[in-house]
């Protein structure tokens, strides 16, 4: 198309935006979210649906609401539609099978109710009818019809929870979308409208669940004050189905009640909690109940005091229990002084407290054993524990992958290690653990450290709300698939049609191993620089604890790089159920995108393609950057088909992503050659600049950095 047909099309097509004939937007800031409820109707004339509930609650009045926003949806057969819960008397008369939906799962499906033919939507709580209306808005924006329509679903993992690393003065640690969402300072009084905003996309994709503060807390989030801001905003999510958790700071005790202790079997410290928790309580009566990050990275813990981890759980697990709370215990701990291969400690401390739990913990466990890297094999305390509820815990935000920036799809993370097979029983995977139906522990749950912030586009970029979605999706369902996700999301988002949706889905499905291919391939990891973790440092040594720093993990010398796990290093594969150690312990079994992780191998070591390791690396590192650039095209030939704020906006990611993956490219090969002594493979391009270069940028001011 030429520049002069192309500004013609523009023109019409705002003419037609201006006079109401398409629906097409042009001031799309992306506040909508998924939730846009757009046809692609060349006209807007619908009529509103029927819409009858058989209920007067705060839910169904949020669930009739919403349909109606999504009103446009309907066209012009607009069915009756009916919300009712299973005890409702016309639905009771049905004998439908609704007994398995649990008290979230939801049914929606035509059916003749005396002698009217009705659009159901129902459940056995209101929460289960908002789940429904739901379902119904996200297949009509896929493209689905009213026809034979049946959706039918229950959540596999029953906490599907957001963990907001949010500060009370409003920095978000390691959040990249702009200050945090709550206003501390205006609560309780102002709810801003946002606050339920929130709630409708977290209810949209079955989010249950809101820790409201970062894991490294401060105490006063428990003082009466903060306990009433946290109140209001569980008043405004409760309709939604989303209860409200707090993150406890161990040494409360200490810091609000004057004691001088916070040992958890200290008599005072236990009746102090209880009483901290009875007066949560009085204000939100349906509280979640607490996460705890406790003696990791210097936070306060039981260990200060030599009692175990279970032994701190438990203590303010039975605060919270007679009002039905629980605690989320995070396993998160690697300890200062602790010379043990990093990777090792959180199993070398758990694994023997399985079973000593109270039945109201759940242990949260990263799905892997370092930091949300790029890449990490499943984290060996899934399927070692089977006496103990664990739920996982990913991270949405992407301080390891590019931050806000950077065009990441992470379903295929999620789904990797949901579906990463434990080896403990046969054909055992950590979704079967993080679901429970291995040991059939009924409490269950899947975290998602949020990647939400004030910016208007909630999550700093377009393609960042993909992750948000699919993290609630794949809570849901562990099994969903990354694939279909990113195809419900970009139908949403953008609009239903193949010629949008394929080649949006197929940007996003290798957008994330394009990441480990610039960043961390064949298994390396931490080579971020320090603190903010934006950009390469591979050659960062000089760190006061060893872990540190990257040359710990990827210890690469003249001779090989990789971390060495088997037995002849730290012997970390043996935390892994034996049949899988045993193939994780030879560099011969071991699949080549974990190599790096769990050996140290010689530049040369012969590669499934033919290529040298170094060589391999390098030809990662290229198609990394290749990939960003072939994102980029695939995104230009969009251009007329999505709104021109969103589409510009991604482009400029885009632009920034192919300068820092060629960066990272370049600055990474700089010091390897540096180890290694050996020339690039022929044809290849040198780095742009000398190493020295690369080691001399700096970024105070990154974002998302604790300071
Ligand atoms: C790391 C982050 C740090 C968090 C920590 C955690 O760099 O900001 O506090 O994890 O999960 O990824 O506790």
């Amino acid at each position: 198309m030429t520049a002069l047909s192309r500004s013609i099309v523009r023109f019409a097509l705002l003419l037609a935006a201006i006079i109401g004939m398409t629906e097409t937007a042009y001031a799309e800031d992306g506040y909508d979210l998924w939730l846009r409820y757009r046809t692609q109707a060349t006209t807007s004339t619908h009529r509103v649906p029927t819409i009858e509930a058989r209920g007067d609650t705060a839910t169904f009045r949020a669930a009739t609401e919403e349909l109606r926003r999504g009103a446009a949806l309907f066209g012009t057969s607009t069915p009756t539609i009916l919300l009712a819960t299973a005890d409702d008397r016309a639905v009771a008369a049905l004998h439908l099978p609704l007994a398995t939906l649990g008290d979230e799962g939801y049914r929606v499906g035509r059916v003749t109710l005396g002698n009217r033919r009705v659009l159901l939507i129902t459940a056995n709580t209101d929460r289960g009818v908002l789940y429904g209306s739901f379902a119904l808005l996200r297949h009509l924006q896929t493209g689905g019809s009213l026809d034979r329509i049946d959706l039918t679903s229950t959540p596999r993992v029953k906490l599907r929870v957001l963990n907001h690393w949010d500060n009370l003065d409003g920095v978000v640690e390691r959040g990249y979308a702009g200050a945090s969402l709550w206003d501390w300072w205006t609560l309780p009084d102002f709810h801003d409208p946002r606050y339920a905003d929130y709630a409708r996309a977290n209810a949209s994709i079955g989010i249950n669940g809101t820790v409201l503060n970062n894991v490294n807390a401060k105490a006063d989030s428990l003082t009466a004050p903060y306990i009433a801001k946290a109140a209001a905003l569980a008043d405004v999510f409760r309709p939604y189905g989303i209860k409200v958790y707090l993150s406890a700071r161990f040494s409360a005790p200490i810091e609000l009640g004057g004691l001088k202790t916070a040992d958890p079997l200290d008599p005072q410290v236990a009746a102090w909690w209880k009483a901290k928790s009875d007066e949560i309580y009085r204000s939100i009566p349906d509280f979640g109940g607490f996460l705890v990050k406790a003696n990791s990275e210097g936070q306060p813990g039981p260990r200060d005091y030599h009692r175990s981890h279970a032994d701190g759980a438990n203590m303010l697990a039975a605060a919270v229990r007679p009002h039905g709370g629980i605690v989320m215990w995070r396993a998160f701990v690697y300890a200062e002084t602790d010379p043990e291969d990093r990777a090792k400690q959180a199993y070398t401390e758990f694994k023997p407290l399985d079973g000593q739990f109270a039945p109201n913990v759940i242990v949260q466990v990263k799905n892997g054993a370092i930091d949300f890297q790029p890449r990490e094999p499943f984290h060996p305390l899934f399927g070692a524990m089977p006496k103990t509820p664990l739920m996982i815990e990913f991270q949405i935000t992407k301080e390891y992958l590019g931050f806000a920036t950077h065009l990441a799809y992470l379903g295929p993370l999620f789904a990797e290690t949901l579906g990463s097979e434990t080896m403990q029983r046969p054909g055992e995977t950590v979704a079967d653990v993080v679901d429970g139906s291995v040991e059939g522990h009924t409490l269950t749950g899947m975290a998602g450290v949020a990647n939400i912030g004030r910016d208007r586009d909630w999550a700093g970029s377009t393609f960042n709300q993909a992750n948000w979605y699919a993290f609630g999706r794949m809570a849901w369902d562990p099994t969903l698939g990354a694939a279909p996700v990113a195809r419900e999301w970009a139908a949403m988002t953008f609009a239903p049609s193949p010629g949008i949706v394929d080649p949006v889905v197929a940007m996003m499905m290798g957008s994330r191993e394009a990441v480990v291919d610039y960043m961390t391939p064949l298994g390396l990891a931490h080579v971020m620089a320090t603190g903010h973790h934006y950009g390469p440092g591979p050659w960062i040594a000089d760190l006061k604890r060893p872990e540190w720093n990257p040359v710990y993990y990827h210890r690469a010398d003249k001779a090989g790089i990789g971390f060495d796990r088997t037995r002849t290093g730290s012997n970390a594969v043996a935390q892994y159920a034996p049949a899988l150690a045993r193939r994780l312990a030879d560099p011969a079994t071991t699949p080549e995108r974990a190599l790096l992780w769990f050996h140290h191998v010689p530049w040369d070591r012969r590669m499934a393609s033919g290529r040298s390791l170094w060589a391999e690396m390098v030809h990662d590192y290229d198609s990394g950057v290749a990939y960003v650039a072939d994102m980029s095209r695939k995104w230009d030939a969009l251009k007329l088909d999505i709104d021109a704020e969103r589409w510009a906006k991604t482009a400029t990611y885009l632009a920034v992503q192919q300068r820092e993956a060629q960066w990272w490219r370049d600055a990474s090969l700089a010091y390897w050659m540096s180890v290694n002594g050996r020339a690039l493979p022929a044809g290849t391009a040198p780095p742009a600049h000398d190493l020295a270069w690369y080691k001399a940028q700096r970024f105070p001011y990154a974002p998302g950095n604790p300071q």
